[in-house]
């Protein structure tokens, strides 16, 4: 029924088919949340490390309201510099499948698609969370109370550290999303390797990862799992040295009245800005990093299946 609105690759039709590890791959992060040329640049070589790790790559976008699961390098390229795209959650999902528009899609779309092509993995940079000010905005994101129902694993560096953390971690609780630290006892911050906030639960190799997941699904528990997996050290940006530039970026936001969509967009290229650069290159670095330890997820999941 809804086959009839995703375009599969072939590489990963045939891998899905032959019950291969796949990993998908959000876009978001290409048309919102990096700068051209770095944007197409990083997608290309996150495709590259999930496939030397044992995985099939499947980058997801709408295009001209087709769901591509996998796109052409030319797809990938025209999508890094496009100015008519949507960033779409679940939404807007309908509306860019409907009215034919482009989109790319966010952790909670990302995560729709995967689970309705059969994809149980999903690497992204970090995943978004409550925002601060909650208070008064209400902000949440749409990634949250995805984690609670679509059955995807979502391999992150933690919430970006422009987020409430605490509150984040308290809201997965709440819906009961398991939120895993992969070799750390800390829930990591996106830039930073820690948050000050203990982890729930700490495993330390893909394939105890595989066998929570598939624990979970035998338990018949809904949902997906958060792997929260921290950046690489040589990468990180320490969080005092974050955290005036991220107060900083966050007063600048609420001065200017940016809200809803556009908030995380804007944080994210105000913090290039501030940073010299250094927050994308540690940007880049965490979600090479996230997109190996997934495709190792992958081939752990598909190979002890029972
Ligand atoms: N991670 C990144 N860069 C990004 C995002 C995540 O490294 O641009 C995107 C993801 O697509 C995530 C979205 O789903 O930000 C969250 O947006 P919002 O806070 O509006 O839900
Ligand atoms: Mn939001």
């Amino acid at each position: 029924m809804t086959g009839r609105f995703l375009d599969a690759a072939p590489e990963v039709a045939s891998a899905l088919e032959r019950g291969r590890a796949v990993v998908a791959l959000e876009s978001t992060i290409v048309t919102h949340g990096m700068p051209y040329p770095q944007n197409v640049a990083t997608a290309r070589e996150v495709e590259t490390i999930v496939r030397e790790n044992g995985a099939v790559p499947a980058t997801i976008a709408v295009i001209a309201g087709r769901i591509k699961i996998g796109l052409t390098d030319e797809e990938l390229e025209w999508l890094g510099t496009a100015k008519d795209v949507m960033k779409l959650s679940r939404a807007d999902l309908p509306y860019a499948v409907a009215a034919r528009r482009h989109g790319a899609t966010t952790v909670a779309a990302t995560m729709i698609c995967a689970h309705l092509a059969g994809i149980r993995i999903f690497a992204t940079g970090g995943v978004g969370g409550v925002h601060q000010g909650v208070e008064s905005t209400m902000d949440i994101s749409a990634d949250l109370d995805e984690l609670a129902r679509t059955p995807v694993a979502v391999v992150c560096a933690g919430a970006k550290a422009i987020l409430d953390l605490p509150r984040t971690l308290e809201y997965l609780e709440t819906r009961g999303v398991p939120v895993i630290g992969y070799e750390t006892d800390e829930f990591p911050a996106f830039w930073s390797r820690t948050s000050g906030l203990p982890i729930p639960m700490r495993l330390d190799t893909p394939e105890a990862i595989a066998d929570l997941i598939r624990t979970k699904e035998a338990l018949r528990l809904d949902g997906g799992t958060l792997v929260a997996n921290p950046v690489p050290e040589a990468d990180e940006i320490p969080p005092q040295e974050m955290k005036g530039f991220i107060d900083q970026a966050v007063a600048e936001a609420s001065r200017r009245g940016i809200a809803g969509k556009a908030v995380t967009p804007f944080l994210l290229s105000f913090l290039f800005e501030s940073t010299g650069g250094r927050s994308l290159a540690a940007n880049i670095a965490l979600v090479k990093n996230n997109a190996a330890l997934a495709a190792r997820l992958a081939a752990a999941l598909v190979q002890s299946a029972p």
